[in-house]
C-alpha cells in the first residue's frame, strides 16, 4: 500500500469492503495515479505552469495571487510539522468564517499529508466537542474571532494538543510561527487513496456523520460537473454564501475556480445583502449559493423596483435545496440569467445530476453529471420506469464513506449510494425531485411531497417563505400543515389562511392542500440554508 499515512486512524475506519459504493472511473480524464497530492495538483502546479501573479484569493481590501497563496499554504505546512509535530493522517479541525486564511490552512494541510476538518462557524462548543472526539483531531488551526467556543470544547478534549489562532498580531499566533518558517515546503507525497477531507454531515436529523473523501475525490470532483456543467474560464471571479466547511463551498468557491486558474471572492458574512454588494464590489462572473437566497434577493428587488447589480454575473448556481421553478422564474426576471440547478450530497463530496443555463427545465434538477450514473429504484433496488416516483440512487467516481458508523449500510445498498431522496425520472431522462423520503406525507392513504405544496403556496404573493411537513391526525394517518412567512404588510388571519389553502386547490390536486395552516415570524434553517423540517415537528 502506497499510503503515506503514518497515523492509520482514517484507514483504520473505513467502512468494511462489502458496504463501499461501487466507484465508476470510465472518463478518460478520472484515470489517477496511484500517488496524487491535490493540494500539488491545484495549488503548486498552478504556480509551476505560470499562473503565480494572477489573483486567486479576493477578500475585503485584499488580494492574493497563486504565488501568495502557496507561500502561505507552505507555511502554515510548516508550521504544523515543524513546530506541531504534525504527522500525515492526522486529524486538523479548521475553524473559520470563508476568508484567506482559512484557504492557506486548508492547503497547508493537505500538502503536510494532514487530514482537514473543516467546521460551521456557527458551532458551539458541544458540537465541536462531538466532532474532536469523532475525528479524534489532533491539532487546531482557528481564526482568532472564533477562538472562544473552541477553547470550551478543547477543555475536555485531551487528543486535541496543538492549537494555533490566526487573522492576529500576536507573538504566539499562527501568522507570527509562519514568519519564522522559509516557506518552501516539500509537499507529502500522499496515495490518491489516502483520506484527506472528513466532512461532518450538517445533521438536520440525527446524530452528524463524518464523511471521508480521498485525494482522488477532490480531484475527480473537479474534473467532472464543472467542465462539463458549469464551463468556468481563467478570467472568471467566484462569489457566493455557503462556508468552506460545507462541501457545496469548499468546491464552488476554492476548489473549482483554483482548478482552472480563476479567481475568489472569500466573503466572512454572505446574507443576501452584503452578497449583492461584493458582486457589484468584485465585478464577480460566477455565484453559487442557496435558494432562498436567490429568492430573497430577487424579490427585494422587485419590492424596490430597482434593478440587481448584478451585470457582471454569468453563471449562478443554486444547490443545497430543492429550487422552486417560481424562484428560478424570479430570478430569471431579475437578472436574465437562467439557474443552473445542481443536487449535490456532503456522501458524494459535490453536484452529481445537474443542468446548465441551455439544457435547464423548470421543475427538473437535470441530468446525471458527466463521470455519475443515477436511476429511480423501488423499495427493493429495482430500477422504476419513467414517471415513477423512488429512491434516487447515484454511482460515480465519488461516493459515501462514513468514518466508523453503521449508517453505511443505509446510505449504501447493492453498490449505490442511497440519497434519502424520492425523485422521478421523466421520459426524457431528467431527473425531478419530490422529496426527502422522510418527507413524503400520507394523508388518507394519498402520497404528498412537502415540497410540492411549498412551490403551490409560494406562488400566492402574500407568501415569502413557507415549510410544509405532515402532522398526525386520527381520521387520516397525517394531515398536510403549512407554516406560512408573510411578505412584510399583510395580514395573518384565519381569512387569509382560507385564501392560500383555495389557492393551492386550485394549483394542485386538491387533496394536496394544507388543511391547517400557521403563520410564524421564520422558519428554522440550517448554517448551510436548509428547511429543518423536524424543527417544525417540534413546534
Ligand atoms: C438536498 C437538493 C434538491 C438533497 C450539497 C451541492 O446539499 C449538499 O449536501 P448535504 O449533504 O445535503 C444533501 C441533500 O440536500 N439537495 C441538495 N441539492 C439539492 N435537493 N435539489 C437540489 N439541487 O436532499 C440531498 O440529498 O448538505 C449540495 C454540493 C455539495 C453538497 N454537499
Amino acid at each position: 500500500m502506497p499510503s503515506a499515512h503514518v497515523d492509520t486512524f482514517a484507514h483504520d475506519h473505513l467502512p468494511p469492503a462489502d458496504e463501499q459504493p461501487e466507484f465508476l472511473f470510465e472518463l478518460p480524464e478520472l484515470q489517477f495515479p496511484a500517488q496524487l497530492n491535490c493540494a500539488t495538483e491545484l495549488l503548486d502546479r498552478q504556480v509551476a505552469s505560470g499562473f503565480g501573479p494572477r489573483v486567486c484569493i479576493q477578500a475585503e481590501g485584499l488580494q492574493w495571487s497563486y504565488a501568495d497563496l502557496l507561500d502561505r499554504a507552505n507555511r502554515v505546512a510548516e508550521v504544523l510539522v515543524a513546530d506541531l509535530g504534525l504527522r500525515p493522517g492526522n486529524r486538523v479541525l479548521l475553524r473559520a468564517p470563508n476568508n484567506p486564511m482559512l484557504a492557506a490552512c486548508w492547503f497547508g494541510v493537505i500538502k503536510a499529508g494532514g487530514i482537514a476538518v473543516a467546521t460551521m462557524p456557527m458551532l458551539r462548543a458541544k458540537e465541536l466537542r462531538f466532532v474532536i472526539d469523532k475525528a479524534r483531531v489532533t491539532h487546531a488551526l482557528c481564526d482568532a474571532a472564533l477562538e472562544a467556543e473552541l477553547r470550551a470544547a478543547a477543555a475536555d478534549c485531551p487528543v486535541l494538543r496543538h492549537t494555533r489562532l490566526f487573522n492576529t498580531a500576536s507573538s504566539d499566533g499562527l501568522e507570527a510561527a509562519m514568519a519564522r518558517q522559509p516557506g518552501r515546503f516539500r509537499n507529502i507525497d500522499t496515495a490518491a487513496e489516502d483520506t484527506c477531507i472528513l466532512a461532518f454531515t450538517s445533521g438536520t436529523t440525527g446524530v452528524p456523520k463524518a464523511t471521508m473523501h480521498f485525494h482522488r475525490d477532490v480531484m475527480a470532483i473537479c474534473a467532472c460537473w464543472p467542465p462539463h456543467v458549469l464551463r468556468p474560464r481563467a478570467d472568471d471571479i467566484f462569489i457566493g454564501s455557503p462556508p468552506l466547511a460545507f462541501t457545496f463551498g469548499l468546491g464552488g468557491l476554492l476548489l473549482f475556480p483554483m482548478s482552472v486558474g480563476a479567481s475568489t471572492v472569500l466573503l466572512e458574512r454572505a446574507g443576501p445583502q452584503s452578497l449583492l454588494e461584493a458582486i457589484q464590489r468584485h465585478g464577480a462572473t460566477v455565484m453559487f449559493t442557496a435558494p432562498t437566497s436567490y429568492r430573497a434577493m430577487a424579490t427585494q428587488a422587485k419590492a424596490e423596483g430597482r434593478a440587481l447589480p448584478t451585470s457582471t454575473l454569468r453563471l449562478c448556481v443554486s444547490a443545497g435545496e430543492a429550487l422552486p421553478a417560481s424562484t428560478r422564474a424570479l430570478w430569471r426576471q431579475a437578472t436574465g440569467i437562467e439557474l443552473i440547478d445542481g443536487i449535490g450530497a456532503t456522501e458524494l463530496l459535490h453536484i452529481f445530476i445537474s443542468a446548465d443555463a441551455a439544457q435547464a427545465r423548470a421543475g427538473a434538477t437535470g441530468k446525471p453529471v458527466p463521470g455519475y450514473r443515477a436511476c429511480v429504484m423501488d423499495d427493493d433496488m429495482r430500477p422504476l420506469p419513467p414517471g415513477r416516483v423512488g429512491h434516487l440512487a447515484v454511482k460515480g467516481p465519488t461516493g459515501c464513506r462514513y468514518l466508523d458508523d453503521a449508517r453505511q449500510a443505509r446510505y449504501v445498498r447493492e453498490g449505490w449510494n442511497l440519497t434519502g431522496d424520492a425523485y422521478l425520472m421523466d421520459d426524457e431522462g431528467y431527473f425531478h425531485y419530490q422529496a426527502r423520503t422522510d418527507d413524503m406525507i400520507v394523508s388518507a392513504g394519498y402520497n404528498i411531497a412537502s415540497p410540492e405544496v411549498e412551490e403551490a403556496l409560494l406562488l400566492h404573493p402574500s407568501v415569502s417563505e413557507c415549510g410544509v411537513i405532515g402532522v398526525a391526525d386520527e381520521e387520516r394517518g397525517q394531515i398536510v400543515k403549512a407554516f406560512v412567512v408573510l411578505r412584510s404588510g399583510c395580514a395573518a388571519g384565519p381569512e387569509l389562511a382560507l385564501a392560500l389553502q383555495d389557492f393551492v386547490k386550485h394549483s394542485v390536486a386538491p387533496y394536496k392542500y394544507p388543511r391547517a395552516v400557521e403563520f410564524v415570524e421564520s422558519l428554522p434553517r440550517t448554517e448551510t440554508g436548509k428547511l429543518q423540517r423536524f424543527k417544525l415537528h417540534q413546534q
